[in-house]
């Protein structure tokens, strides 16, 4: 058996190639500098694969930016509006791919499935050419060669990378990528080619997209692919990788296609997937690669169970070789860089170079019987045993309370239409009333304060008082631009989730835990570890201090449950719906202490509703059950007249407006701007009866809106949703934009909304 991985993280210990590429961006660091950090990042990482065991290393992972805009280069689908940038320079022109010009828009960006990671769109249409550029790909086989390794390059499969793609700009809106297959093919064979030649006995492509519903065309779609590209002639072996979910139907398909290898997750529902794969009678002469140890989260790996699987898929396959579920671009790099961790807990963490190793002594368990890692079983075992039922994760106060929850307490004592009555009387707005969804922008001041802080140069004290300077004109610029709702501006918050659990008992925050989000951004997504409660009031103080400055209503602003979750690690011993409601819980008395201190209207933001929606049709209800349950756990509290907002980002709502309306939230602001109100259609079809703010100012550019424009996108709201449940605002938080833009956008908002109200007013 051998050991091997999908990909490692990219960036380094301290995010060295963050900072490159931003230096690089700013003038700062050349193109050859930023070159050779790349090239010391993966040799790097190559040589702590090949420490830690692992036989097969993989190759061709590296992106200065993403993989799926490297593969949009390696096939040469360059949109028309970059091609003068890529040919005048091919490293500025895949940046302006991705981050855009002064004049040219960027691809578009959207999460890779359901983690938190997002690749660039391809752009596709009927008249793209595809050309094979395999330089990149060649270049970092050789590099790993170099090393004395013998890399697997690995790849964006060609169905998934179709299945990824949307119609480029001015192509209809009904053009099917995956018509492009057969002409996509030759191009993946030319560079399959070339990797032969190049040394490669195996080459990984990787279809994360067959893990998804897939209908019988794009079944066939895929047997036709793997057809084409195993009768291809020159050519390395191939390994067909799957990840995020069990395959289902396209398992069979791949079962039967002439590759010599399949990588299956034996995570994600791993005990269906061991079914599915006696159902198809195993791979014979075929190469599995076993994904046991999660690739999607941060704990240990428990050997005897991986250990029973791995025996189980011997006699389904030809050879069983052992892996990480999924790419190891998920987790941080090294638990080891932890220094505040309780070591009793740290124990029981492992990120990628953890992973790595438990990858090996699993590989070593499998080949050479369990007596070879008798010493590594014992610790494991013992590691688990600390964890199963340990004080420092079970709270019997927590479950004490979790266990009492009653249907009553997720329920509003009020229904929506009696409570909207007393909020419109006790809240006085006008019609199309005005709003912000929360942030201010996040300026170097307010960083650098942070880092103030953390390097002892300002103390607490200090600290506040610049946070209270911020609300103090974050207030007063919107008290006189004319905005009805009011926000603090979350000056005093680094991230919507950290800040939370910060502050939450049993949540656990890392201090180099990077992972990379998009581009050279990052987060730390903090550990959900234990049962979670509220010791103290979380953002009383500073919104009832921004109340104190103003006679209109303050917002106060949360971080949903599910959103919580989702931006977490999240425990592995216990359902997600009981994390959910212990979360729900700890946020519901934060909630209470706002409407106790004088808030009356509190938005709990939910943008990763959307996203964590399982690949399956089939797993929607059971997720979509916990996730607004927890939700309302979270607001139902209040008295009929505390008005509860929530807040989306993204725009795919279709599939989803029933869960949105379940969670009984009587107003929601979502993003639209750049969708020309198509979200505010969408929910006036599906027959969304609540208030609604489908935002009227693109928050993603610097543009600033004209009245009048924000003014048309308000009719057009006003086609699809009555005035009476019409607010307005932007599509999301205003952290990331500068003061000038935002003054202006927000002035032109405020004069749209009372332009409207006239003509309202005038009864036309
Ligand atoms: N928080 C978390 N996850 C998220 C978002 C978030 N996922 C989706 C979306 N928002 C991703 N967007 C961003 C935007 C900016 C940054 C990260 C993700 C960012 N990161 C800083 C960086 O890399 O320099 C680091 C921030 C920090 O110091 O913590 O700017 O809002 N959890
Ligand atoms: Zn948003």
């Amino acid at each position: 058996a051998r050991a091997t991985v999908y990909g490692y993280p990219r960036q380094g210990q301290n995010r060295e190639l963050k900072k490159a590429v931003e230096g690089y961006w700013k003038g700062r660091v050349g193109a050859e500098a930023l070159r050779e950090t790349a090239a010391d990042l993966r040799r790097s990482n190559w040589r702590q694969l090949a420490e830690a065991g692992i036989h097969e290393v993989p190759s061709g992972d590296f992106s200065y930016y993403d993989h799926v805009l490297d593969t949009s280069v390696m096939v040469g689908a360059v949109p028309e509006r970059h091609r003068a940038a890529v040919d005048a320079d091919a490293l500025d022109g895949y940046f302006a791919m991705a981050r855009g010009t002064q004049d040219i828009a960027p691809l578009e960006m959207t999460k890779w499935f359901d983690t938190n990671y997002h690749y660039l769109v391809p752009e596709l249409g009927p008249d793209t050419v595809f050309t094979a550029d395999s330089a990149k790909q060649v270049g970092e086989f050789a590099e790993a060669r170099a090393l004395g390794r013998t890399p697997r390059p690995v790849l964006v499969g060609p169905v998934t990378y179709l299945l990824l793609a949307k119609p480029a700009p001015g192509v209809p809106a009904d053009f099917e990528p995956l018509t492009l297959l057969d002409r996509l093919l030759p191009v993946y064979a030319e560079v399959l080619a070339d990797l032969r030649a190049a040394g490669a006995e195996w080459v990984q492509l990787d279809e994360p997209a067959l893990v998804q519903d897939r209908t019988p065309a794009e079944l066939n779609a895929t047997a036709r692919a793997y057809r084409e590209l195993g009768a291809a002639a020159d050519r390395p072996k191939l390994l067909v990788a799957s990840y995020f979910g069990r395959l289902g139907e396209a398992l069979a398909v791949l079962a039967k296609a002439p590759v010599e290898g399949l990588a299956l997750d034996f995570t994600a529902s791993g005990a269906a997937h061991l079914e599915d794969l006696a159902a198809v009678g195993g791979l014979p002469g075929k190469r599995l690669v076993a994904g046991v140890v999660d690739g999607r989260n941060i704990w240990i790996n428990d050997y005897e169970k991986s250990l029973a699987t791995l025996g189980t898929l011997l006699g389904l396959a030809d050879r069983v070789d052992v892996s990480a579920s999924c790419s190891l671009l998920h987790v941080p790099l090294d638990a080891a860089a932890e220094r505040d961790i309780d070591p009793r807990i740290a124990r029981w963490l492992a990120f990628a170079r953890q992973k790595t190793r438990e990858i090996a002594v699993l590989t070593r368990g499998l080949g050479e019987g369990t007596g070879a890692i008798s010493a590594e079983l014992a610790a494991n075992r013992a590691d688990l045993a600390s964890r199963a039922g340990s004080a420092l994760t079970h709270d019997p106060a927590v479950r004490a309370r979790t266990g009492a929850i009653t249907d009553a307490d997720g329920r509003r004592s009020q229904p929506y239409a009696e409570r909207t009555a007393a909020q419109r009387a006790h809240l006085g707005l006008p019609p199309l009333p005005t709003t912000t969804i929360g942030s201010f922008p996040q300026t170097g001041e307010l960083r650098a304060a942070r880092a103030d802080l953390r390097g002892g140069r300002i103390d607490v004290a200090g600290y506040e008082e610049r946070i209270k300077d911020e609300i103090r004109e974050v207030l007063s610029f919107q008290e006189k631009a004319g905005i009805d709702v009011l926000v603090h501006g979350e000056p005093e918050r680094n991230d919507m989730v950290q800040y939370f659990a910060e502050q939450l008992t049993g949540y656990l925050a890392t201090q180099h835990g990077w992972v990379q989000s998009y581009g050279t951004r990052y987060v730390r997504p903090p550990v959900l570890a234990g049962d979670i409660s509220r010791p103290e009031p979380m953002t009383v103080r500073w919104t009832t201090y921004a109340q104190s400055l103003t006679e209109r209503p303050v917002k106060g602003m949360l971080t949903g449950p599910v959103t919580m979750l989702a931006w977490s690690f999240v425990r592995d011993d216990q359902p997600l719906g009981d994390t959910a409601r212990q979360v729900a819980l700890a946020l519901r008395d934060e909630v209470e202490g706002l409407e106790a201190a004088g808030t009356s209207v509190i938005q709990v933001d939910e943008p990763a509703l959307r996203e964590t929606l399982p690949p399956r049709a089939a797993d929607h209800a059971a997720y979509l059950a916990w996730a607004t349950e927890s939700f309302r756990l979270t607001t139902s509290g209040v008295r009929p007249d505390t008005q509860i907002h929530t807040h989306m980002c993204y725009a795919e709502f279709g599939d989803i407006v029933q869960a949105i309306d379940d969670l009984d939230a009587d107003v929601i602001s979502l993003e639209a701007a750049r969708s020309h109100m198509q979200v505010a259609r969408e929910l006036a079809e599906h027959g969304y009866p609540r208030e609604a703010g489908p935002g009227v100012y693109d928050i993603h550019s610097p543009r600033v809106p004209s009245a009048a424009e924000a003014a048309a996108l308000l009719r057009k709201g006003l086609a699809a949703i009555p005035a009476e449940r019409l607010w307005v605002n932007p599509d999301c938080g205003l952290k990331t934009r500068g003061w000038p833009e935002t003054r202006a956008s927000l002035e032109n908002l405020v004069s749209a909304a009372r332009e409207i109200r006239a003509e309202l007013a005038a009864g036309n």
